[in-house]
């Protein structure tokens, strides 16, 4: 809980890639955003006593720990903000919502659907006592996805007929490219299918309102085995400590088909595969009057086309989301000047500081993780059955509402 003084005080677990975006956030939401609570970044932890003291310093926090348990306890830490591999998200989510503490932990929110099912009932409990959780699903905060969103549920490109979504990386296309915690399943549970999968699992539900209620998936490991790094926090993360080797036990490539509530079809791939695709996260979203198209690698763009248009003026627009009306726009530049990145962190730090505040659950909740982590596991399971079309088991009647999925 945030204390009287107006306060949200912060510790964060894991600093690599991940706990320096979140920094930044913490950092600079209080500096462009007229925040309800204050945060502090009371405390960093880190596996390794110098790596946390060194990282602390570095990224602005007040103190550097390595027990995560012991500072679940402590009464000058109000929000848990978890930055670590997928096997420690469950663990760490459970015991500090049982601990009073909000909640934030890094996609996928679960290895297993066993593990995002729990989160999300200590979620549901710890509501109740108005503790708070939300799953970092940050790209639904880039200003031309909240914009594409808004469109849908606006109505303007009609009924949902199709979705076709990639999400392209280059970083392991590469076959002496080093393994990693990322590269296996006893620490990541998956590979391109939940680590960017999940993801664009996420943008579908985010912008169309409806959930994949089915999915018919294939799997691959391109590469069966890669070096292990050696110049990495704990050395054997990947494979075996020591070793220089390590099989790789997760899926390089994620391909599948589905099916929304509506019944409209989709189409998805996720790969790390893809020479010259550094991050290209593609949404293309097909109406009965009309489509939305983004690209992350030009993410201050959505493309509309408008079908309802005279035939002599159709063709995409270009909105370039940089306006001070488009969603988050107004508290940075000017228009035209452009957003990046962090910025996706910064509105989720925003987004779930105010939420807290207003004693409302914040979006992404553990049960919209958990929705994604139904089609993760779908996929897994379709594709353990030669592709055969498998529900996901999230499926209702469908809503259209104006907000959320
Ligand atoms: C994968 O390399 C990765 O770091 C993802 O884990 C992040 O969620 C994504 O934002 C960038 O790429």
């Amino acid at each position: 809980m945030s204390n009287a003084d107006g306060r949200l005080r912060v510790a964060m677990i894991g600093h690599a890639f991940m706990g320096r975006a979140h920094s930044q956030a913490w950092r600079v939401a209080p500096r462009f955003f007229d925040l309800p609570r204050e945060p502090v970044m009371q405390v960093l932890v880190g596996r390794s006593p110098d790596r946390a003291e060194e990282a602390a310093r570095q990224l602005g926090w007040a103190e550097a720990q390595t027990d995560w348990r012991a500072v679940l306890e402590r009464d000058d830490v109000d929000l848990v903000d978890i930055c670590t591999p997928g096997d420690t998200h469950a663990e760490i989510a459970v015991a500090a919502l049982e601990a009073g503490k909000h909640v934030l932990v890094e996609k996928p929110m679960a290895n297993t659907l066993d593990q995002a099912e729990r989160m999300t009932q200590a979620a549901e409990r710890a509501a109740a006592r108005q503790v708070w959780s939300m799953v970092g699903f940050t790209y639904r905060r880039v200003p031309a996805v909240a914009l594409a969103q808004r469109l849908v549920a606006e109505g303007r490109i009609g009924e949902v007929r199709q979705v076709r979504c990639q999400y392209l990386q280059d970083w392991l296309a590469d076959e002496q490219a080093p393994g990693s915690w990322r590269t296996d399943k006893a620490l990541a549970g998956s590979g391109a299918l939940g680590d960017i999968g999940a993801h664009i699992v996420d943008l579908t539900h985010f912008i169309t309102g409806q959930r994949v209620a089915g999915v018919s998936g294939m799997l691959d490991t391109i590469v069966a085995e890669r070096p292990v790094a050696q110049d990495v926090p704990v050395p054997g993360l990947g494979g075996v400590a020591g070793a220089d080797r390590a099989p790789v036990t997760v899926d390089d490539v994620a391909m599948f088909t589905g099916r929304l509530e509506s019944g409209a079809p989709c189409v998805f791939e996720a790969t790390r595969m893809a020479w010259g695709r550094k991050n290209a996260i593609r949404v293309e979203v097909n109406g009965s009057t009309g489509s939305l198209a983004f690209d992350f690698e030009d993410m201050n763009v959505l493309h509309l086309y408008d079908a309802s248009a005279p035939a002599a003026e159709q063709g995409f627009t270009r909105i370039y989301v940089t306006e001070a009306d488009h969603p988050y726009v107004a508290a940075w530049w000017p228009p035209g000047h452009g957003l990046g990145y962090e910025h996706g962190f910064v509105h989720q730090v925003v987004d779930l500081v105010t939420a807290v505040a207003d004693g409302e659950q914040p979006r992404p909740s553990f049960a919209d993780g958990l929705t994604v982590q139904r089609v993760l596991d779908a996929v897994e399971r379709s594709s353990q059955d030669e592709g055969r079309y498998t529900t996901t088991g999230t499926t209702r009647p469908v809503r259209h509402t104006e907000g959320e999925s």
